[in-house]
């Protein structure tokens, strides 16, 4: 777990620094009006977006207290509360795993299977992801390593006939938990979007009340254009969750806030790496503590 943290801390640095460079560590009373700008101008370079920057700070200036716990308050209120996993009443839990290409779908279902795994729950897998013979492959071998099942099709298969398939499979075959891999398109591509409500409404034919859950996987290094990801998305998807991988490198943790507060949406896991143990729940107060500043001056 430790070496997990340093890498979301290393990972979230540059947000780090750039609110050490703007969040004097002075009390709140003490602070001028151009301090409080300044604040809000950090909060938006780290990307939390103009609106909840402006909402951040109104709120941290009506407390007490040093302004990073100020702040730290403020950004913990307005996370919403995760809740348990929408379970089903028997069948398995199905997850459909939507987003646009390369943001670590494929990653992060191999590090999903392998958690599950370590649970002791069957697994089965679906390769939704038709496009290219090379993306089953690579979904292929972290299955492999996960110890869990897959369901494939040839190069170029109906994605919806392969979602419809794993987890009529899965409830046959009595799978604790079905994951359905899709392939990412951009959220502007109407043509692909139709075709990815396509896959939910076949799932809930195979298993109905399926999928159970539904997560957005971002990647944090995406900027602003996230929000606009995941409002679409959840217009079609019915996204229920969100997975913001990559915090380790390049993401600026601001948008895991802004993303799960602007959409009501919980941040079910964070990826912080490129291998299947690299992925963390996501716990607001560590998350938070990782993103702020310790320095009181
Ligand atoms: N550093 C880092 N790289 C990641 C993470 N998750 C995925 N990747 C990398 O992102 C790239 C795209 O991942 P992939 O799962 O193929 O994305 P997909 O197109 O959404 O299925 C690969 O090189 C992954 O190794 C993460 O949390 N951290
Ligand atoms: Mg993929």
């Amino acid at each position: 777990m430790a070496s997990f943290f340093s890498r979301l801390k290393q990972g979230l640095s540059r947000s780090r620094d750039t609110l050490a460079q703007m969040v004097p560590g002075g009390s709140v009373d003490a602070l001028s009006e151009e301090e409080w700008l300044n604040i809000e101008d950090g909060l938006i370079m780290a990307d939390c977006g103009g609106e909840l920057s402006a909402s951040l700070v109104q709120k941290a200036r009506k407390r007490r207290g040093s302004s990073i716990e100020a702040l730290k308050t403020s950004m913990l209120d307005m996370i919403p509360e995760c809740g348990p996993l929408n379970m089903p009443d028997s069948g398995p839990f199905v997850l459909l795993v939507v987003g646009v290409n390369g943001t670590g779908k494929t990653t992060t279902i191999g590090k999903l299977a392998t958690m599950f795994r370590q649970q002791g729950k069957s697994v089965l897998v679906g390769a939704g992801d038709t496009f290219r013979a090379a993306a089953v492959d690579q979904l292929a071998v972290w299955v492999e390593r996960a110890g869990a099942d897959m369901v494939r099709q040839h190069e170029g298969a109906d994605p919806a006939a392969v979602a419809f398939d794993t987890v009529q499979r899965g409830v046959a075959r009595n799978y604790d938990v079905v994951i359905v891999d899709t392939a990412g398109r951009v959220q502007t591509d109407q043509g692909l979007m139709n075709e990815l409500a396509k896959v939910r409404r076949v799932i809930a034919k195979a298993h109905p009340g399926a999928p159970h859950e539904v997560w957005h996987v971002v990647d944090g290094g995406t900027g602003q254009n996230a929000v606009v990801q995941v409002e679409k998305f959840r217009e079609v998807a019915g996204t229920s969750g969100l997975i913001v991988t990559k915090l380790d490198g390049s993401g600026k943790g601001g948008i895991v806030l802004q993303l799960s507060h602007a959409f009501g949406l919980p941040v079910r896991y964070i990826g912080v790496g490129e291998t299947l143990e690299d992925l963390m729940p996501f716990e607001a107060e560590n998350f938070i503590n990782s993103l702020l500043p310790e320095h009181i001056s």
